[in-house]
C-alpha cells in the first residue's frame, strides 16, 4: 500500500465487526464484561488497551512503516516511557537543539534518577562516535530540530548506533512519516508529538511511539500499562481522523513553507532565515536526502537582532496566531527564547542559536497570500 492511502487505511481492518462503521467507534469504556476471570474478547481494562487507541495504534504503525505502534497521553509522555527503558548509571546522547520541554525532561527529571546526557551537535554524525563508551545506550535524534531546523542525517548516525549496539530514537514530529521515515532509515523508534501535525487541528495534546522489534515493543507496552500515561479513546478518535488528510495537509504546508522561505529571504528587515530546503543550507544535501519535502516550519531572525523587534512583529501578526505547539491547519507564530524553549538556560540557548530576536512560523495552509500579507504588514 502506498503513503496516501495508508493514512486513510492503513492498520484498519475489522474496525467494527459489530456494525461496520467505516469510521472506528468511540469505546467510551474503562471496562470490558468478562464472563469468567480473564474471559474477555482482548480487552480488560482501558489502560492496558482500548479499541479506539488500538485502531490508532496500528494506524501509527502503519504510516511510520513499522510494525508496533503505543499512544501516549503527550509526546513527552511517550519520550518519558522511552527513558523508562533505562537506569542509573546509562548514557544518553542528544541533539543539542531539540524541544526545550525534551531538555527539561533529560535534564531536570531523567539526569536526577542518574541517567546521563550528553547534548552535540549532530549536524556532523562523526561528531557523535567520541561521547560513546560502554554506559552509552540511547542516541535520541530530532530532526528537523525545534526551533533551529538542523538536520541530522538519520542513516549515517543510525550506522553509529547499531556498530556498537546502541537504540536510536527519532522524534518526527516536524517531518512526519509523510516527509520521512526513520525505521527505514535504520532507527529503532520513531517518536512523535502527535499533538501537532498527526493530529492537525490544535484540538488534542497527544504522543506516540512505533517500534518494530517486538522485544522492544513489549518492553514499552509494559511501560505504557505500568506507568499509565495513556491517551483517551476520543482523542484516539481524533487523531486518526487527523492521520487520514495527513498527507494532503502536508503537502500544502510545503508549498506555503516554500513561498513563505523564500519571502522572509528577499525582506530587508529580517536577518537570517532557517529553513532546510534552501539549496546553501548546509544540511540541504542531507534534507534532499531523507526527506521528500521541507515541511512548514520556519525560524527566522529580525535584521535588528533584539528581543524588543522580535515581540513587535509576532504582536502585530493578525492571520499568524501568537501560541505556543505547531503543525494545526492555522499559522502559528512564536518566540522560542521565552515561549517553547524557555526551560533552557540561556547560554545553553544560545549555543545553539535560539536568540531573543528568533521568530519560528509554523505555517498553516491558508492562502499563501494572506499569510505574507501578514507578515509583510507585521514586519513593516
Ligand atoms: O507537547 P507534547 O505533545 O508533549 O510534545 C512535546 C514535543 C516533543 N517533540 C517536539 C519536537 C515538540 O515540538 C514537542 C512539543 N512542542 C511544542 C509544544 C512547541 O511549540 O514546540
Amino acid at each position: 500500500m502506498k503513503f496516501n492511502t495508508k493514512t486513510i487505511h492503513g492498520g484498519q481492518v475489522n474496525i467494527d465487526p459489530a456494525y461496520g462503521s467505516v469510521m472506528p467507534p468511540i469505546y467510551q469504556t474503562t471496562t470490558y464484561s468478562q464472563t469468567t476471570p480473564g474471559g474477555h474478547k482482548g480487552y480488560e481494562y482501558s489502560r492496558s488497551a482500548n479499541p479506539t487507541r488500538t485502531a490508532l495504534e496500528n494506524a501509527l504503525a502503519s504510516i511510520e512503516n513499522g510494525e508496533f505502534g503505543l499512544a501516549f497521553g503527550s509526546g513527552l509522555a511517550a519520550i518519558d516511557a522511552v527513558l523508562k527503558l533505562f537506569k542509573p548509571g546509562d548514557e544518553i546522547i542528544s541533539t543539542s537543539d531539540l524541544y526545550g520541554g525534551s531538555y527539561r525532561l533529560f535534564r531536570q527529571i531523567f539526569e536526577g534518577f542518574g541517567i546521563k546526557f550528553h547534548f552535540i551537535n549532530m549536524q556532523d554524525a562523526s561528531n557523535i562516535e567520541g561521547y560513546i563508551n560502554n554506559n552509552t545506550k540511547l542516541i535520541w535524534v530530532e530532526t528537523p530540530t525545534n526551533p533551529m531546523m538542523n538536520i541530522i542525517d538519520i542513516a549515517a548516525t543510525s550506522k553509529i548506533a547499531k556498530k556498537h549496539n546502541i537504540l536510536m530514537a527519532v522524534d518526527n514530529t516536524f517531518a512526519t512519516a509523510y516527509l520521512q521515515q526513520p525505521l527505514d532509515l535504520g532507527a529503532d523508534i520513531v517518536m512523535h508529538s502527535a499533538t501537532k501535525y498527526l493530529g492537525g487541528h490544535s484540538d488534542v495534546v497527544m504522543g506516540s511511539l512505533v517500534v518494530n522489534d517486538r522485544e522492544l515493543a513489549d518492553r514499552l507496552y509494559f511501560i505504557q500499562n505500568a506507568s499509565g500515561a495513556i491517551c483517551g479513546p476520543q482523542d484516539s478518535f481524533l487523531v486518526l481522523r487527523g492521520i487520514k488528510t495527513l498527507h494532503i495537509r502536508m503537502q500544502r504546508h510545503c508549498e506555503n513553507g516554500e513561498k513563505i522561505a523564500r519571502f522572509l529571504r528577499t525582506h530587508p528587515r529580517v536577518g537570517k532565515v532557517y529553513w532546510p530546503g534552501f539549496e546553501d543550507n548546509p544540511n540541504h544535501d542531507i534534507a534532499k536526502k531523507q526527506m521528500s519535502g521541507f515541511g512548514g516550519m520556519i525560524s527566522f531572525t529580525t535584521i535588528e537582532e533584539t528581543l524588543e523587534s522580535a515581540v513587535k512583529v509576532v504582536e502585530n501578526l493578525k492571520v499568524f496566531t501568537l501560541a505556543e505547539s505547531l503543525g494545526g491547519v492555522e499559522s502559528l507564530a512564536g518566540h522560542p527564547a521565552s515561549m517553547t524553549h524557555a526551560s533552557i538556560p540561556e547560554a545553553e540557548r544560545l549555543k545553539t542559536g535560539v536568540v531573543d530576536s528568533l521568530i519560528r512560523l509554523s505555517v498553516g495552509i491558508e492562502d499563501e497570500e494572506d499569510l505574507i500579507e501578514d507578515l509583510k504588514q507585521a514586519l513593516g
